[in-house]
């Protein structure tokens, strides 16, 4: 399988996260990528490339306009306000509250971010941008008749949505490739999200859809991060009813309990009968995963890689979440390897 990847992600490389009311080095950190791409290179997983350029446009298929502007420029409005740190809200238009932009950008972070720990400091933009591009081109793979490509875009996406920033995601890479498949000629495309958080951005930028198919598996939100989005009574709205399905899962969640929904999931993913298949792949579902409560271990990715691969789809697996740093690059290369020797 070839792997797109850029090395414009190490512009991501925020100083801070806001954790437990301490500011402690990000987990969303630059290492994450080099574990994955060393491990893709020891296995000789297939060839690894650079991403082309489509420019703009796809994002802004996908996001607001101002949302984009804000994200261009906020790092250099919050520097010429003389701020020490790097850039986090710290207010929201909460319950009751204006939803009017504002124009000082304490007040357009809140506006724009969904949570606070995800600073934006110099190279977030374009490192996001990358990471975008980096998700097209394995889309535009797929849509030339690859059976598979893996996008391992850095910083992820699933939380990004329309006019949203926040959960370490800036623009949503599965969001913009699912676009660009359909806009290629595809009827309906199937998004999968195993990261162990709730893919709250792609569910609301699909909501309303019907030729996107989102189906998550994720940690309860009554416990888990996004805290606000996730449960099982979403399934979509007007057009999109039943074309968004959510598996929460509780505390200390194993294997086989977790693989009995992925087996639900699959079913709803066949039926749906789609074009292509995206895999939002996060592999914070290990069992040593600093900041997840699932209990996946290393040899259950390969398991479910082989599982995801029962569909017979096309397949764009775009890399999200997965902490465990020195475990990252085996597992979701596992995941890969499992889907490849399936087929
Ligand atoms: C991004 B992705 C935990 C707070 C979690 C943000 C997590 C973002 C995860 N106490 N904060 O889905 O892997
Ligand atoms: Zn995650």
């Amino acid at each position: 399988m070839e792997t797109i990847f850029s090395e414009k992600h190490r512009l991501r490389n925020s100083k801070t996260e806001l954790f437990g009311g301490e500011l402690v080095e990000p987990f969303e950190r630059p290492s994450r990528a080099e574990y994955i791409i060393d491990r893709v290179r020891a296995v000789n997983l297939g060839p690894v490339s650079e991403p082309d350029d489509f420019g703009m446009d796809p994002i802004l298929a996908i996001h607001d306009k101002g949302f984009i502007d804000f994200l261009l420029t906020a790092w250099t409005d919050w520097q010429a306000e003389g701020f020490k740190g790097e850039a986090m809200p710290t207010v929201w238009p909460a319950r009751r509250m204006s939803t009017h932009i504002p124009n000082h950008i304490e007040g357009r972070l809140g506006y724009y971010a969904l949570a606070c720990e995800t600073t934006i400091s110099d190279g977030t933009w374009e490192a996001a941008y990358a990471a975008a591009q980096v998700a097209l081109t394995g889309a535009e793979r797929v849509s030339a008749g690859a059976p598979a490509a893996f996008a391992l875009c850095r910083p992820p996406g699933h939380h990004a949505a329309i006019d949203m920033y926040g959960g370490y995601c800036f623009v949503n890479n599965a969001a913009v490739a699912a676009q660009h498949l359909l806009d290629k000629g595809a009827k309906r495309i199937a998004v999968l999200d195993v990261d162990f958080h709730h893919g709250n951005g792609t569910q609301d930028i699909f909501d309303a859809r019907d030729d996107v198919l989102f189906v998550s598996l994720h940690g309860d939100p009554m416990d888990a991060f996004p805290h606000f989005l996730g449960h099982a009574d979403e399934t979509g709205t007007g057009k999109g009813e039943s074309f968004t399905i959510n598996y929460p899962l509780p505390p200390n969640t194993d294997f086989a309990t977790w693989r009995a929904a992925l087996a639900k999931a699959l079913v709803h993913i066949k039926d749906y009968a789609p074009d292509a298949l995206i895999v939002s792949l996060g592999v914070d579902t290990f069992e040593t995963d600093p900041i997840s409560f699932f209990k996946l271990q290393s040899e259950d990715f390969s398991t479910y890689g082989a599982d995801i691969a029962g569909l017979g789809l096309p397949t764009l697996f775009v890399m999200e979440g997965g902490y465990d740093i020195e475990e990252i690059g085996i597992n979701t290369v596992n995941v890969l390897q499992g889907f490849e020797q399936a087929n």
